[in-house]
């Protein structure tokens, strides 16, 4: 069968109705449904989430009802009890996760409860989701409720490729380390391989935390992680611009007995006042929406222009919202308050400033608002896109409106025509309502052109689209940029060619390869456990174990006392073959340490976390406890500065794990490995490594040799293994294998 899109959200996209126990349901209209609606309709996809109604308000029979009529939308729900919606919606999802990723920090309500029940909840909807999904889907999750979501499907179906959008902020790290279970939150999301935000600061903010608390490796927009990579990129949403537009134009054209009553009402106002502007906010009634400033800067601008007084209108349609969130309860109880105090203070017989709609309207009366407006309004505190701001201008048939817009609303990133202003300015707010209504015509025109065109050609369902075309992209880059598995078939095959060889050869790294990171490097010896290993291999047959490091000889030599392993340090500078004692592979220069030093030093004292490492012929820099962006931008500035100080390529500035070597040019570790190479005539080669001075190793062994990247990144080397406990499992089978 063919593959297919599992889209999945908190609610579905349907509207139930529960009336003296009969059902009614009609599909919802919203802008994600509209965006969704190509790859929702597309072949066998489905959609999954919640219907809206809780287990406690559905008998067995409504239940069932509720299944088939979803079905026939080829949606499937998610059953959730009331303590589910009390916990997981309510509050993890809006008292913590809603404020904290609109820097409401104030609000936030951290509750173990919530925590639990939102992780329950997550895992009813992975449970769903495994039921319908097969190799080869792709699934899109949406939003904030089901961050823990890619990964508890990821953990049971390795191979489908998941991708998340997140509809609001992601907050920056300082913001978002304060809650209180914020790796699994980042793990969770993790499980994607695509990961969408509005703009490129939620972006941006997301791949910080990802860096600072997880300690992830993060190249450009893609992390690697759990042998994947996952790519972060940013998608503006857009709306459905012809469904506004033409709405718009049809609206206009009916005569007047056949339009709404609100929009009657509307023409009376505008016929009878013919110098009364109209100014237009629309949201639901949220505290990131910014609507008690957006009051206040309406008085402001009163105060301060009071020859506008009665000929300014502002009409704020506020959607009921959330109203179970005591939040909520508080900002109605303001809102209400603001306008009843303005108006009381600024009406008169003809003209109150403010008229305030707090209900959910028809689309129709929507479009008949924003078409009938000659400014909208939009001011919000935070928002992660905002489409009211792009319908406004969708409706503008004849191009005429001015749109003010906050800069703490993703659009803005996108709208640069509005006027932008800072919410919390009411100066710049007055200013700016007293721009509009004064802009010439021509300029409003010319500046919706350019708004339309760009809404026009980004709309919705090429969101979606552009959405899909990068996840399905996304598998394919995971698998081109790094070297094959060896898995179990491979490690077989291996084994066979081991046991058949005559002379064989293990060329080992040690850090990162025998044996993980330590924050100290010093305590980075062998265990009894690694050492009962290496004795194991080293005494097999006509086989050659070398451990080939970029460490110190003297480090090497008090590690492996009293053991006949052949060892290679600093990088290929000194070799000891079994049995024999130490000789120079290289002739070296050490007199440049004098002059690098100190120049490693001010590095050291302008990046807390780092320090340097004195090797007998190379200076080590380690820089893996330092803040990773802050190093990131060192360790640019430290290579620009080494490369200008360093004449006659005398010295190489390597690039390691967390750490940046300089080093004599004249030597590395795929000159050490040919040495050894040239020695014998092996014909079975297997070379291991981490880091970027291994790679020198695998260009250097000859074909057919198994060289091995630990770690999932790109690299020289044939094979990756995980990490360094699979390293150690191979080398047990290779000990038993003879
Ligand atoms: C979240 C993010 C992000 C409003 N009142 C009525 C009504 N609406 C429709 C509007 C618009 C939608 O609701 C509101 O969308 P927004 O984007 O403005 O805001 P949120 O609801 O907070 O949405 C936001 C969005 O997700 C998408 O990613 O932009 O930042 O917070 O489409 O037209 N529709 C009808 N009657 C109303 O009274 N029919």
């Amino acid at each position: 069968m063919d593959s297919k899109t599992i889209i999945v959200s908190n609610r579905l996209p349907l509207q139930l109705n529960l009336e003296d126990g009969a059902l009614q349901m009609k599909p919802s209209v919203g802008g994600l449904a509209t965006g969704m609606k190509s790859v929702h309709k597309d072949g066998n996809g489905i959609w999954i989430g919640w219907s809206g109604l809780t287990e406690e308000e559905l008998d067995e029979n409504i239940a069932k009802n509720v299944k088939e009529l979803a079905a026939k939308e080829k949606c499937v729900t998610v059953s959730l009890t009331q303590y589910d919606v009390d916990n997981f919606y309510y509050g993890l999802s809006n008292r913590a996760l809603w404020p904290l990723f609109h820097y409401f920090m104030e609000y936030t309500e951290f509750e173990k409860e919530y925590w639990e029940s939102y992780k329950t909840v997550n895992q009813k909807f992975a449970d769903v989701v495994l039921e319908h999904v097969e190799d080869g889907d792709q699934i899109w999750i949406h939003d904030y409720q089901l961050l823990l979501l890619p990964e508890m499907i990821r953990q049971h179906k390795p191979e489908v490729s998941i991708g998340f959008f997140l509809h609001i902020p992601f907050p920056s790290y300082e913001i978002f380390r304060s809650f209180p279970w914020r790796e699994e939150l980042l793990l969770g999301i993790l499980g994607s391989d695509l990961i969408g935000f509005h703009t490129y600061d939620y972006e941006r903010h997301f791949l910080s935390s990802i860096k600072r608390i997880l300690r992830l490796d993060v190249n450009f927009n893609e992390i690697t992680y759990d042998q994947r990579i996952v790519r972060v990129d940013s998608f503006p949403m857009g709306i459905d611009y012809k469904k506004f537009h033409d709405a718009a134009k049809s609206h206009r054209k009916l005569c007047s007995e056949e339009r709404s009553e609100l929009q009657q009402k509307l023409d009376e106002h505008i016929k009878s006042k013919k110098n009364t502007k109209l100014i237009l906010s629309i949201d639901r009634l949220d505290y990131t929406k910014g609507i008690p400033n957006r009051i206040r800067a309406f008085e402001y601008f009163l105060n301060k222009y009071p020859e506008f007084k009665e000929k300014v209108r502002l009409i704020m349609l506020s959607v009921p919202s959330r109203s179970d969130v005591p939040q909520y309860q508080l900002l109605k109880k303001e809102t209400d308050e603001l306008v009843g105090r303005i108006n009381g203070e600024f009406s008169s017989v003809n003209w109150t400033p403010i008229w305030y709609f707090y209900r959910s309207l028809p689309f129709d009366n929507l479009v008949d608002l924003y078409s009938s407006a000659d400014i909208a309004l939009i001011t919000p505190i935070r928002d992660g896109m905002n489409l009211v701001a792009k319908e406004y201008v969708a409706t503008r048939t004849k191009k005429d409106g001015v749109l003010i817009l906050s800069e703490m609303a993703g659009a803005s990133k996108e709208m640069n025509e509005a006027i932008l202003i800072n919410p919390n300015n009411f100066e710049q707010i007055a200013d700016a309502i007293k721009t509009a209504l004064e802009m010439p015509l021509e300029e409003q025109i010319s500046r919706n052109n350019l708004l339309q065109k760009r809404l026009k050609r980004y709309s919705v369902e090429k969101w979606a689209h552009e959405f899909m075309k990068s996840l399905k992209a996304t598998k394919h880059i995971a698998k081109v940029v790094v070297s094959e598995e060896l898995d179990d078939y491979q490690k077989e095959l291996m084994l066979q060619k081991f046991k058949n060889a005559e002379n064989r050869l293990l060329l080992l790294d040690y850090d990162g390869t025998l044996t993980g990171f330590q924050d100290n490097p010093q305590n980075a010896g062998p265990n009894d456990e690694l050492l009962t290993l290496l004795d194991k291999v080293n005494a097999l047959d006509r086989t050659e174990m070398v451990i080939i490091s970029g460490r110190d000889r003297e480090t090497l030599e008090r590690w492996f006392k009293g053991r006949a392993y052949s060892l290679i340090t600093d990088h290929g500078v000194w070799a000891k073959e079994k049995d024999q004692s130490w000789k120079p592979l290289e002739r070296l220069r050490t007199d440049w340490m004098e002059n690098i030093r100190p120049v490693l030093e001010t590095f050291v004292d302008r990046t807390p976390g780092t320090f340097i490492e004195e090797k007998k012929y190379s200076l080590a820099w380690h820089y893996r406890k330092a803040d990773p962006e802050l190093a990131q931008i060192r360790t640019n500035e430290l290579n620009t500065v080494v490369t200008s100080l360093i004449s006659n390529n005398e010295l190489t500035v390597l690039n390691g794990n967390k750490v940046i070597e300089i080093k004599s040019s004249s030597v590395n570790k795929g000159r050490a490995a040919s040495y050894i190479l040239s020695k014998k005539n092996y014909d079975f080669v297997l070379a291991v490594g981490d880091d970027w001075t291994d790679e020198y190793m695998f260009e250097e062994v000859p074909e057919g040799s198994y060289s091995i990247k630990v770690g999932f990144q790109k690299s020289k080397a044939k094979y990756y293994i995980k990490n360094t406990q699979d390293v150690r499992e191979l080398l047990g089978f290779i000990a038993k294998s003879l």
